[in-house]
């Protein structure tokens, strides 16, 4: 993002306002800490988990980025955060491995982790996983694992906003996803105060959370985590984008704001399919409203998306006028 006047002299009064139109960059929170790690045969000191510490240092759709922690087989590694990471509208993190397209953007070269968030450090929910490889790795094969997405962001080389899950890269994290979790439900872990990402390398053999196995054999090598529902995002005035899976397979999505749908900065309303950038006005044939508070419509697709053969990873995000930032992604299988 360039200011083509920001060498100018300016008046302070639009100093001010170029600041706040920046503020969902700066709203965006990086590990600081690692808190444990585990590393596995295969680990080296030359891939640290400090690598994890920071943005993400992706290598683009082609390539994997070098600034990663190598897990090595069945490693393990916890980073902690300056900021509590809390339950908001649609994705609260995302995280980051090194996968990359091969066969021609087909086939993802998928390390897979395990994903799993604390309150205390000790009581880890996992989240819950789905794969379906049976097509194939492509983008989307992966729900609920770190390891399946290509990273696109990268801190030291381009301005692609590591908390946008349309143009990013990696994954995105919906700690409402948790909400049934036997640590959540007892209060063990706390989705209003979670203070640890772990990440936890699959072996091969191991199986999601429907007993499916979770194919590829190579250890898992994240490269960084970005929160982005803290309580300085996490407002009365955050707009609202949250996609979800209903239980009938339609994919649901809920777009608006409290302030009114018309806070919403609609010129910022973006949508990709598999990291390619797409107009949302193109997807809304697709949907049919099905509710709308005032504030929030709840559309719904005509039609169910899964197991229709298409797998995919499908993100919308979009800001307010005032800056503030929501934005989500579903794998579909
Ligand atoms: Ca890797
Ligand atoms: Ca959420
Ligand atoms: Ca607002």
């Amino acid at each position: 993002m360039s200011f083509p006047f920001a060498r100018r002299a300016m008046p302070v009064a639009l100093l001010s306002v170029s600041v706040s139109v920046s503020s969902p960059l700066s709203a965006s929170e990086f590990a600081t800490t690692v808190a444990q790690f585990t590393p596995g045969p295969g680990a080296s000191a030359s891939f640290p988990a400090s690598n994890l510490l920071g943005g993400p240092q992706g290598g683009g759709l082609g390539a994997g980025g070098l600034h990663v922690c190598v897990l090595g087989d069945a490693g393990s590694v916890t980073v902690g955060f300056n900021v509590v990471v809390q339950d908001g509208p649609g994705a609260d993190f995302l995280a980051y491995e090194n996968g990359f397209v091969v066969g021609g953007g087909a086939s993802v070269f998928a390390e897979l982790a395990f994903v799993e968030v604390s309150s205390d450090g000790v009581s880890f929910a996992r989240f819950p996983s789905s794969v379906h490889a049976a097509t194939g790795t492509g983008m989307g094969s992966f729900a609920g694992l770190l390891g399946g997405m290509p990273v696109l962001a990268n801190v030291a080389t381009n301005s692609i906003p590591p908390e946008d899950p349309v143009r990013a890269g990696g994954e995105a994290f919906d700690l409402a996803e948790l909400a049934g979790d036997p640590l959540v439900v007892s209060g063990a872990v706390d989705l209003s105060a979670i203070r640890f990402v772990r990440f936890v390398d699959v072996l091969p053999g191991e199986t999601d959370s429907n007993g499916v196995p979770i194919p590829g054999g190579g250890a898992a090598d994240p490269d960084a985590v970005t929160v982005v529902n803290h309580p300085g995002t996490v407002t009365a005035n955050q707009p609202v984008c949250d996609l979800s899976i209903d239980g009938g397979g339609f994919l649901v999505l809920r777009l608006g704001d409290p302030n009114g749908f018309f806070d919403l900065d609609l010129t910022k309303l973006r949508a990709s399919l598999n990291l390619v950038e797409f107009p949302f006005a193109v997807a809304l044939p697709a949907f049919v409203p099905t509710a709308f508070d005032g504030n929030v419509y709840t559309l719904k697709t005509l039609g169910p998306v899964v197991n229709q053969g298409v797998t995919g990873a499908f993100a919308v995000s979009v800001e307010d006028f005032a800056g503030g930032f929501s934005g989500d992604q579903v794998m579909v299988q």
